[in-house]
């Protein structure tokens, strides 16, 4: 009898995974999202196969519809015979209540063409979304999937953080009054490669694109390169119309990307990012160590800041942690 999918070790899951069972695929990503030692071990099996494939990020506005477009760019790849997978993050908003069952419904249609799609919740993750993801992408990766497509709402530093830490940034906006302007102040201009108008069939899509397209004059004029500028496409993903559009601009984004040093150096980003929230993770586990050894209210002669350079000289001298 084979053993049962939760009792095979990371390489064993890592190796059924690679041979196109599932189910083995989704015991490393929940591995991966309880972190802790058992993912640091799937961190270690999947690093050196992971790097082929295409990570695209999706953001927007909750409610903006992308789950609807990766629903059908997931469809339209997996039927053209590519193997996607989605991570879709869900913002666990009052808001969007229920976005998890909602978006697997949504992705029905996806999941039975064939696309593998993962749904992870923001709360509740060893170490955040910022630690997750990546491991969760770098799984897919080495587990043959491509493109990998993650889709996060992109309302928070970290949420927007995620999704451009992609090779292609996809944003999506809506018409309506000042949905341009909203992605602007959420910071999702500087990051996309590519401006989706989503709900093409609502009123007010001329001029959500024409917003759009005055804020990128905008920022050129500000500095940002000419060859750069990032597309403005329209969609109505409820109907499909428009999406092979922008799977053609995103594959066009990625081919860009791969014939010059752009590639390259979106992933050397994405890999310092990474350390950079494990380090910060780390530093804060130390800081927490430390602080427990040290008397509430502390010594009043002592000022903060002369205690913080105290406990940071005990830190950086390693004697807390062998
Ligand atoms: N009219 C119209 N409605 C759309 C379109 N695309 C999506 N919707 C609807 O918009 C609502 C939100 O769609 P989702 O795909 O869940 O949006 P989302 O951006 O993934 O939402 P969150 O993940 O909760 O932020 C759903 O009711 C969709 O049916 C469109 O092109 N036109
Ligand atoms: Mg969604």
């Amino acid at each position: 009898m084979r053993p049962r999918a939760d009792d095979r070790a990371p390489a064993g899951l890592l190796a059924a995974a690679r041979g196109g069972e599932r189910r083995a695929a989704a015991r490393l990503l929940t591995i991966v999202e309880h972190g802790g030692p058992a993912a640091e071990e799937v961190a270690e099996a999947t690093h050196p196969l992971s790097g082929g494939a295409h990570v695209v990020g999706i953001t927007g506005a909750p409610g903006s519809g992308k789950s609807t477009l990766v629903g059908v760019l997931a469809t339209r790849l997996t039927e053209a015979g590519g193997r996607p997978a989605v991570v879709a993050v869900d913002p666990s908003s009052p808001l969007t209540g229920g976005a998890i069952l909602g978006d697997r419904v949504r992705m029905e249609a996806a999941t039975a063409a064939g696309a593998f799609i993962r749904s992870v919740a923001t709360r509740g993750h060893g170490g955040g979304l910022a630690l997750s993801v990546p491991g969760s992408v770098r799984v897919l990766d080495a587990c043959g999937f491509d493109p990998i497509v993650v889709e996060t709402v992109g309302v928070g530093q970290v949420e927007v953080d995620v999704a451009a830490a992609a090779d292609t940034t996809v944003v999506v906006v809506t018409p309506g009054w000042g949905d341009a302007v909203q992605a602007n102040k959420a910071g999702l201009l500087e990051v996309a490669d590519l401006f989706v108008v989503n709900k093409d069939d609502r009123p007010g899509a001329d001029d959500a694109r024409r917003d759009l397209e005055l804020m990128l004059d905008l920022s050129e004029v500000s500095g940002s390169a000419g060859d750069d500028r990032p597309a403005v496409l329209s969609t109505t993903a409820t109907a499909g119309d428009g999406v092979d559009r922008v799977l053609a601009a995103v594959e066009d984004h990625h081919r860009r990307l791969a014939a010059g040093r752009g590639l390259v150096e979106r992933r050397a980003r994405r890999y310092d990012a990474e350390v950079r929230a494990r380090l910060g993770h780390l530093l804060e586990d130390a800081v927490g160590h430390l602080l427990t050894g040290e008397p509430a209210g502390g010594r009043s002669s002592e000022t903060p800041v002369a205690a913080a350079r105290r406990l940071a000289g005990r830190l950086l001298a390693g004697g807390e942690h062998g």
